[in-house]
């Protein structure tokens, strides 16, 4: 699935765009079924109490069928229209969230680099846990970030961190897609204590060696290593044994560039010819 134009200058101009129903109910339902079990099985799933956020990372990595989420022609045109159709797949985290997450950005590049794709698989709204976002708040000059305004620092207004001025609440159903810069400033507030989402983090191929030095610091902070998770590497064997070469084309450079940034967390194993 390719973007539209107006896509491409809602997605610039606010660092941002929601998909409505890219995949059926029936899609939904292995999904869902699949992540359930990643959390169970190869995280802490099965002991959520709801007192706090449980994580893993990887997550789609755990699963051959979520493996498939990076085959997918709209997960692929989406990203490959964003980041050029050689985007590197820098995994993602799964969670059982619980409660509030306040304002943060993921990254603060000073241009386009990483998206997130955000997969909410129960029924969110403004005040029962959605993404909200701060449009245009991915951009270096805007007043989210030359200085101007700090989206923490909500006392010095006296508004609650849900009110600040501008603020979209991106209310999905299951089966939605988010998708944002991670530069972009986004929060959720008022879900429910057993919140359901996860995500694919994808970014663009490093050629020139400024680029790859932004792709190392990538690394050296987010990877399932970097988050604690000891895999042995980047990715699963999984991720890799079951990859179609088309898929390979999304995990190699990272796959390299992991046993760089991450000698000690990276096991010795072959890279398919693809
Ligand atoms: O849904 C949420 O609580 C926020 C998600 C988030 O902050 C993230 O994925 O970076």
């Amino acid at each position: 699935m390719n973007l539209s134009q107006e896509q491409h200058n809602f997605f610039d101009t606010f660092g941002y765009l929601a998909f409505r129903k890219l995949f059926s109910s029936d899609e939904v339902g292995w999904i869902a079924e699949e992540f359930e079990k990643v959390l169970d099985n190869h995280g802490s799933g099965r002991a959520h109490d709801g007192s706090s956020r449980t994580m893993i990372v990887p997550t789609i990595d755990h699963s051959e069928r979520l493996c498939t989420l990076l085959d997918d022609e709209r997960i692929l045109g989406i990203a490959g229209d964003i980041l050029g159709t050689d985007f590197n797949y820098a995994s993602g985290d799964g969670n059982y969230y619980s409660g509030d997450t306040g304002w943060h950005p993921d990254g603060g590049y000073p241009e386009l680099f990483a998206i997130k794709m955000a997969f909410y698989l129960d029924p969110v709204g403004r005040d029962t846990g959605c993404l909200r976002v701060l449009p245009g708040s991915h951009k270096a000059d805007s007043m989210w970030r030359n200085g101007t305004a700090d989206p923490r620092e909500v006392k010095k207004w006296d508004v609650a961190p849900a009110e600040i001025p501008g603020n979209v609440a991106l209310e999905t159903e299951p089966g939605d897609l988010v998708v944002f810069d991670h530069n972009t400033w986004h929060a959720s507030f008022g879900g429910s204590t057993r919140r359901r989402m996860f995500t694919m983090n994808l970014h663009k191929r490093g050629k020139t060696d400024e680029e790859l030095e932004r792709v190392d610091g990538y690394l050296k902070h987010h990877c399932p290593v970097a988050h604690g998770y000891k895999i042995g590497g980047m990715y699963t064997d999984l991720m890799i044994d079951t990859a179609p070469p088309e898929r390979l084309v999304h995990l190699q450079q990272l796959f390299e560039r992991h046993a760089l940034v991450h000698p000690e967390g990276t096991l010795p194993r072959d890279f398919p010819a693809g």
